[in-house]
């Protein structure tokens, strides 16, 4: 019987650097010679990136809070029984650009959305389907955003979530860091530092799930 593979996830706000993360710690798995699927919500499916498309554009109504969870969870659903599940019951390990800590940020965070609605929706969509290890990115907000906004290859317009007030990003940020204080299995990595420490932090946090 093949051992189920680990399932790691990358959190942070805006611009927190978890795309450049997910590549570096790719490398590493890559290199051990582990197979690695690496995915991103919301997406990761044609109808989950189809979801993620509606999320993030804008629209000519005001998206309300539980709809908006509600999308999430629905592109959530959709991915992990088809991708995430999948891959670690055949031994790969996988690697998710953001997961259900982004939805207590953003959501119950950012925008008030009720913390038990957002557990109920989580254990109905993915049971005990929870990353093994998650690294939190944590940037100031206003350091995020300009890198954001001078992404390499940077997207022209801001999407949905990049027009918001400070006050929403600070929310989020706020939120993350008490999810990081309860849960063992988020590892908080200072990511106002420049790229090589940034990526020195998290190959050392990820050779740590090696004995
Ligand atoms: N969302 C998502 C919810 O509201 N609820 C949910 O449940 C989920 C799953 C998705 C949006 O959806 C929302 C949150 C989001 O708003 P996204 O594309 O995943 O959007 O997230 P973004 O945060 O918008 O992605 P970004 O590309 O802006 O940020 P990253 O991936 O964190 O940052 P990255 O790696 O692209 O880096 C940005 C720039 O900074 C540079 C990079 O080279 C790049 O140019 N950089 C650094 N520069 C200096 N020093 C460092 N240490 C650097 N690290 C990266």
């Amino acid at each position: 019987m093949t051992a189920r593979g680990r399932f790691i996830s990358l959190e942070g706000s805006e611009g927190a650097g978890k795309t450049t993360g997910l590549e570096c710690v790719r490398r590493v798995l890559a290199a051990r010679g582990l197979p690695v699927v690496t995915t991103r919500e919301p997406g990761g499916t044609p109808l989950a990136e189809a979801i993620r498309e509606l999320l993030l554009r804008r629209h000519d109504e005001t998206v309300q809070p539980l709809a908006e969870t509600l999308l999430v969870f629905a592109a959530r659903a959709q991915h992990v029984a088809t991708v995430i599940a999948p891959a670690l019951e055949r031994g790969a390990w996988v690697l998710c650009d953001r997961f259900t800590d982004s939805t207590f940020a953003y959501q119950a965070g950012g925008r008030g959305v009720d913390s038990r609605a957002v557990d109920w929706l989580a254990e109905r969509t993915h049971g005990r389907c929870w990353p093994d290890l998650t690294l939190y990115l944590d940037v100031p907000v206003l350091k995020g955003i300009e890198r954001a906004r001078t992404r390499t290859g940077g997207r022209s317009q801001p999407d949905r979530f990049e027009r918001e007030e400070l006050d929403f990003f600070e929310r989020v940020r706020d939120a993350y860091r008490r999810r990081a204080a309860q849960h063992s299995r988020i590892v908080t990595i200072d990511a106002s530092r420049d790229a090589a420490a940034v990526r020195r932090a998290l190959e050392a946090a990820v050779e740590r799930l090696f004995p």
